[in-house]
C-alpha cells in the first residue's frame, strides 16, 4: 500500500531515472548504441529493480505514464549525445493497452528532434501472444515513421518463429540463457549458433545479451552473432557517463 502511494508519486517526484548500456557491433568494434535501463530510486525503499515496480505499475495503472516518461527521457536525452547512435527502450505488452504509442512515439521524436532511425522499440516475444493484429499495426506504423524494432529475450517466449514470420524485426536479442553460460554448455551454443544463422538469413542483426566473459564473447562471436551487449563491454550506465563510454570504445 505504502509502495504504490509512492510509486503514483515517483514520477512528479523526479525519483526515476535511466541508465544506459551500450552494443558493440562485432564487425566495426565500435558501439553502435545503447539500451535505456529504468531504475527507481525511492527515498523510502532504495533502489527498486523494474523486475519488481514493472509488474506493480501495470498492476496501479501507472505504466502508460511511466512508459511515456521512457522514450521521452530517452529521445531527449540522445539527442544530447555527441555521437547520433541509437537508443533502444523496453516497451512492455501492458504498455500496448495502457498508452497510444504511436502519438507519444511521435511527439517525443518532435520535441527532441532525434532522427527517428535512432529509435529502437524493444519488446517481447509475450507482446504478440495474445494480439489480436493490433500490436501489429502499431509496431508497422513506428517503423513507417523509421523507428526501429527489436525482439527481446529470443528463444524465451512462445512460437518465435511464427512471430519473426508476422513483423520484419531488425534485431534479434539473444536471451542471456543462451549466452552466459559454462564453457562446456554446448546445447546453449548450438542454439546461439542457430539464432545466429536465421538473423543472417533473414537479414536481421543478432545481438547476444548477458556476455560477462572474454570467452563468451569469444564464443558468441564464432557463433555468427553480430553485436554483443552485457557486463564484459560495460554495465549500464548513467547519462553523464555515456560520452566516457563512447570514447573507451572508438
Ligand atoms: O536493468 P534490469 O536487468 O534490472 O532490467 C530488468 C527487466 O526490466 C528487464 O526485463 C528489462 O527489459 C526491464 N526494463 C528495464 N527498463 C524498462 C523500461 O523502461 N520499461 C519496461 N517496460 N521494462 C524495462
Ligand atoms: O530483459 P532485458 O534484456 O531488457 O533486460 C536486460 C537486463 O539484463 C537488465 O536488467 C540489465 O541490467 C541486465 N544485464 C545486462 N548485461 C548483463 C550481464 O552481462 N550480466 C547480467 N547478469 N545481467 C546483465
Ligand atoms: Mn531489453
Ligand atoms: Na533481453
Amino acid at each position: 500500500r505504502r509502495l504504490e502511494l509512492d510509486l503514483r508519486r515517483a514520477l512528479a517526484m523526479r525519483e526515476f531515472v535511466l541508465l544506459y548500456q551500450p552494443q558493440l557491433n562485432l564487425a566495426s568494434h565500435e558501439i553502435t548504441g545503447f539500451e535505456a535501463l529504468l531504475r527507481w530510486h525511492s527515498p523510502r525503499h532504495g533502489v527498486v529493480p523494474p523486475s519488481v515496480f514493472i509488474p506493480l505499475a501495470e498492476e496501479f495503472g501507472l505504466i502508460g505514464a511511466i512508459g511515456e516518461w521512457v522514450i521521452r527521457t530517452a529521445c531527449r536525452e540522445a539527442a544530447g549525445w555527441e555521437r547520433p547512435l541509437s537508443v533502444a527502450v523496453n516497451v512492455s505488452a501492458a504498455q500496448f493497452g495502457a498508452s497510444n504509442l504511436v502519438p507519444v512515439v511521435l511527439s517525443a521524436l518532435g520535441e527532441s528532434g532525434l532522427d527517428p532511425r535512432r529509435l529502437e522499440l524493444e519488446i517481447t516475444e509475450s507482446v504478440l501472444l495474445k494480439d489480436d493484429g493490433s500490436v501489429l499495426d502499431v509496431l508497422r506504423m513506428v517503423r513507417r515513421i523509421g523507428v526501429h524494432v527489436s525482439m527481446d529475450d529470443f528463444g524465451t517466449g512462445y512460437s518465435s518463429l511464427s512471430r519473426l514470420h508476422s513483423f520484419p524485426f531488425d534485431k534479434i536479442k539473444i536471451d542471456q540463457t543462451f549466452v552466459r553460460v559454462q564453457p562446456n554448455d554446448t546445447s546453449a551454443t548450438a542454439i546461439v549458433r542457430a539464432i545466429s544463422a536465421l538473423g543472417r538469413s533473414l537479414g536481421i542483426a543478432t545481438i547476444a545479451e548477458g556476455v560477462e566473459t572474454a570467452e563468451q564473447f569469444d564464443r558468441v562471436a564464432a557463433a555468427g552473432c553480430t553485436d554483443v551487449q552485457g557486463y564484459l563491454i560495460s554495465p549500464p550506465v548513467p547519462a553523464d557517463r555515456i560520452a566516457d563510454v563512447m570514447r573507451e570504445h572508438s
